[in-house]
């Protein structure tokens, strides 16, 4: 069994997606972030980085507990566990881990950064400016990448479960999708897959 820590955020519901899509039975716990339960000794205990999320394999590696935290561990152990969106062929699993590190290092910050400096109340031009164009220079790379490929890396991957929803929260930081034909493709075959719309909904709050 699998206890997953999260919130309402991309960076939970990369996890939900996950889980669902290799369906293992889960429990969620959330963590509401509003009220700083990240701060919490006991979630601290399960994440030293107070933040969302992390999980709890209750049989982990030796049939011992094993608790991780970052989003991006815990897709490719969950991957690797399951054999499933983890390519056996090198080539294709360092392109799977290219594409995902590019969401944890790029589109995930970036896109936090610009949702943050949009909705704060006090308005930081250079800020918003930056943010803004870093986000649109990385939607034309992803448009760009899509435009020869159906999924990031080749075939559906936690690299797609990674930025979909990421990119799901496109209105957020005031990206047109219509205006990166090849993303909004790939967006709505993401968004019809039944293990992402249940994914989604995680958690209900
Ligand atoms: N690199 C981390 C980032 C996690 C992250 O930023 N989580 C946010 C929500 S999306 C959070 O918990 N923020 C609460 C806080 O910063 O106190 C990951 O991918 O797991």
């Amino acid at each position: 069994m699998i206890q997953l820590c999260t919130w309402d955020t991309p960076n939970g519901k990369k996890v939900s997606i996950m889980l669902e899509e290799i369906g293992v039975p889960y429990e969620v716990h959330a963590v509401n972030l509003k009220q700083n339960d990240q701060m919490k000794p006991e979630y601290l205990a399960i994440n030293p980085n107070n933040k969302i999320p992390a999980i709890v394999d209750t049989d982990g590696p030796g049939g011992k507990p094993f608790t991780l935290f970052e989003s991006g561990a815990i897709l490719m152990y969950l991957a690797e566990k399951s054999g499933k969106f983890w390519p056996q062929d090198m080539r294709k699993r360092y392109e799977v881990i290219q594409w995902l590190m590019f969401q944890m290092g790029g589109v995930g910050p970036m896109f936090g950064q610009a949702n943050y400096f949009f909705r704060l109340q006090e308005k930081v031009p250079y800020a918003i400016e930056r943010f803004r164009k870093e986000a649109l220079r990385l939607y034309n790379v992803l448009d760009k990448e899509l435009g020869q490929r159906e999924y990031l890396a080749g075939e559906y991957s936690i690299a797609d479960i990674a930025t979909y929803p990421w990119v799901w929260r496109h209105e957020v930081h005031q990206v047109k999708l219509e205006e990166f034909p090849n993303v909004k493709r790939w967006f709505d075959a993401n968004a019809a897959r039944p293990a992402v719309k249940r994914g989604m909904a995680v958690p209900t709050i």
